[in-house]
């Protein structure tokens, strides 16, 4: 039997959802982020969103939070340095009526995120990378920055010493930010913004930036967004699989399950790797899931008053 729109009334299927809070209720505002820097982020993002702020400026808002932050390692300022000691940022940004902006291998730019809203914005295009981007930052009046704080070369020059690229599980709880917000009109907008895989090649760009990919919103349905190993998110347009699937029927957190697993099935080395979904719904029911344990968010609701969220995972 075919799964209900999300657009239908769901009662039974809503009341009885795994997820945390789920039931057919519609809970707005709210905003979710990954990792502990989603607390701060998402403290930001309610500012706005509790005094009627769109979406849209509230993820925006948000994710500049860590991206400014040099104490934060895998976002904006301060983030971990490609193979070449080049930090190299990648971030998009999507609203309500389906627009978004994007850029990717973007160097010398504290907050990625604002110039991929002005891509979206200002120009007829979705996505800039590498110098074009910059040059584009620049006409918009975005500061030039050396983004590599002592921490991040140091850290660099310890690497240097055995130069190994090996991408590890990542329960760190310090990774790529993505960020999803219902606010009270019932719009939602999503925002994801990385230094992306530490010591990846030069020019590599994740999942993180790629509308699809690292996030997708659908206006009618929700949002997704991702983090973890790009690669493998990409392999399977992770977090617009995540949104199709609520579209089914699926609650956000059975639709994160669903993609996650089917990652794990398609990968074979998927084991030594990390992959992590956060999705929201029209009705503010939300959930994360992960292969591996150690994934968390931070949520943020009139019900919630920014809590961190342990998700759950394949294998604990
Ligand atoms: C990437 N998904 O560039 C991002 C970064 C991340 O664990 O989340 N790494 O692949």
């Amino acid at each position: 039997m075919p799964l209900a729109c999300s657009s239908e009334k769901k009662d039974s299927t809503e009341a009885t959802a795994a997820a945390a809070g789920n039931d057919s209720q519609v809970k707005k505002p709210v905003v979710i982020s990954t990792w502990n820097h989603g607390m701060a982020a998402n403290a930001a993002a309610w500012k706005l969103l509790k005094d009627g702020g769109s979406a849209l400026d509230a993820v925006e808002a948000g994710v500049r939070v860590p991206e400014s932050d040099p104490e934060v390692r895998t976002v904006g300022l301060g983030g971990y340095p490609d193979r070449e000691g080049k930090v190299t940022l990648d971030a998009c940004i999507m609203d309500q009526n389906s627009n978004c902006g994007s850029v990717a291998f973007l160097e010398e730019i504290v907050n990625p995120i604002s110039v991929a809203r002005k891509v979206m914005e200002d120009t007829p295009h979705v996505m800039l990378v590498g110098e074009g981007a910059l040059q584009f930052a620049v006409e918009k009046g975005f500061e030039r920055t050396n983004l590599l704080t002592e921490a991040s070369k140091k850290d660099y020059e310890n690497w240097l010493k055995e130069s190994k690229y090996q991408p590890v599980i990542n329960i760190e709880n310090h990774d790529t930010i993505g960020m999803l917000a219902l606010d009270e009109k019932g719009d939602i907008s999503g925002a994801c913004t990385t230094s992306g895989a530490s010591y990846k090649m030069h020019g590599r760009v994740g999942d993180s930036p790629i509308i699809g990919a690292g996030l997708f919103v659908d206006n009618e349905v929700g949002g997704a967004c991702a983090t973890g190993l790009g690669e493998a998110i990409i392999r399977v347009s992770g977090s617009a699989m995540v949104v199709e699937v609520m579209r089914q029927g699926a609650t956000p957190q059975e639709a994160c399950k669903i993609i996650v697993e089917r990652i794990y099935n398609k990968l074979k080395d998927v084991e030594n790797l990390q992959v992590g979904f956060l999705a929201l719904d029209k009705k503010g029911n939300y959930g994360g899931y992960a292969i591996h344990k150690g994934f968390n968010y931070a949520i943020y609701s009139n019900a919630v008053n920014n809590e961190l969220i342990d998700a759950t995972s394949m294998f604990n």
